[in-house]
């Protein structure tokens, strides 16, 4: 595959609504859009690193940088057969693995265009459509924070995920079970903000059947959330510890976690999540798909990695009016029916960009 140019365009979208976490509050999304032309095709790609380094180390910033001075670089000095290549081609480079999945989502995506098959297709998936759910940033209020899921609830949305933090968890959860029952789907995202220090209370959030505890301890944690898990009947899945295949490895020896949730930008790429999914098929581990308030073009990456037989749970991967109000994709991403998202099957990403919408909200270039 030769490439003959890769753009970089930087784009600052409003958030239809503020996404707050433990880690900070975001009321815009600030990000690259990766264009790869080689031929009559482009490929396309996102960087999900966020403005603040405060879910990871990457930020925005450092993931242009990092593409510019050092990824792109390596890209056109070395022959690529396959996407696979592209990971080994990037290992000289530490880490940085939001910046590297964008590079090699675009390439993934202009392979398949190349072989005129869809990326869910390529990738290996098999679904025709996924499940999908919704995560829900902390609100002001629990009753403002009732209202929103009463109405992704009837919208469909088959997980529902909430985030907590010292100090807002136990309430508005046990709220949630009161005024929808022990039966719906859901779970709780801390984004670390607890330490085994808060053992006990913890263990409070066991009696409200939780799907999983999403992140409790710190990012870089695997021992602790072993040791939590050892405590608590309420399934760990881990976020932010899982950055390669080699840490869900760890992870999954060590019992840090029941349930693994897949982000391409955080574990360096397709081919790295492609990894982790059939290491944890075979550990029987059951994967979702993460979310980083993507646009179109990420979204349509998520949505191909899903099809892949073993997310067995519903991901974050929403659609597109949950976030934006207009999208970058054409067309947007819908429900195809009631939680669910139909995987195209049109070669690619199988989304057009829309251009009059990348035009209004592009920054630079
Ligand atoms: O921890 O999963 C997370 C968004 C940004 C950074 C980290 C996280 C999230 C989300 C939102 O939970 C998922 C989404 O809707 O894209
Ligand atoms: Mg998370």
């Amino acid at each position: 595959m030769k490439m003959d140019k890769i753009e970089l365009l930087h784009l600052k979208m409003p958030l239809l609504h503020p996404f707050e976490t433990s880690f900070g509050r975001l009321t815009e999304k600030d990000f690259y859009l990766i264009k790869m032309f080689s031929g009559e095709h482009i490929g396309y790609g996102e960087s999900v690193a966020m403005p603040n380094p405060g879910y990871t180390e990457e930020t925005t910033g450092t993931s242009a940088y990092m593409m510019e001075e050092f990824l792109i670089p390596l890209l056109f000095k070395n022959k690529i057969n396959h996407p696979d290549d592209v990971s080994a081609i990037f290992s000289p480079i530490r880490r940085n693995n939001m910046a590297k999945a964008a590079l090699e989502g675009a390439v993934w995506d202009l392979y398949s265009k190349k072989r005129k098959i869809s990326l869910a297709h390529a990738l290996g998936g098999t679904r025709e459509s996924i499940d999908v759910g919704v995560s829900i940033g902390i609100q002001k209020s629990i009753d403002d924070l009732l209202l929103k899921i009463e109405g992704y609830l009837s919208e469909g949305y088959k997980k529902i995920k909430v985030k907590i933090k010292p100090g807002y968890d136990l309430e508005p959860l046990t709220k949630i079970r009161e005024k929808f029952g022990i039966n719906i789907p859901l779970m709780a995202d801390a984004n670390s903000a607890y330490s085994l220090e808060d053992l006990d209370h913890l263990k409070k959030l066991d009696p409200l059947k939780l799907l999983m505890i999403e992140q409790p301890l710190a990012f870089d944690d695997m021992l602790d959330h072993a040791v939590l898990q050892k405590q608590l009947d309420t399934p760990i899945c881990l976020d932010e510890s899982i950055c390669s295949a080699e840490d869900a490895r760890k992870a999954i020896e060590l019992d840090s976690c029941r349930i693994i949730n897949l982000k391409i930008g955080r574990v360096g790429g397709l081919t790295e999540a492609k990894k982790i999914h059939d290491l944890c098929q075979k550990n029987n581990i059951p994967v979702w798909c993460g979310g980083m308030l993507e646009a179109g073009v990420g979204r349509a990456h998520n949505i191909a990695i899903t099809s892949l037989s073993n997310f067995t749970i519903a991901g974050d991967t929403s659609a597109s009016d949950r976030y934006w109000q207009e999208d970058i994709i054409q067309p947007e991403v819908q429900m195809s029916a009631p939680g669910k998202i139909a995987v195209p099957t049109s070669a690619g990403i199988g989304y057009e960009l829309n251009e009059q919408v990348i035009k209004k909200y592009m920054i630079g270039k």
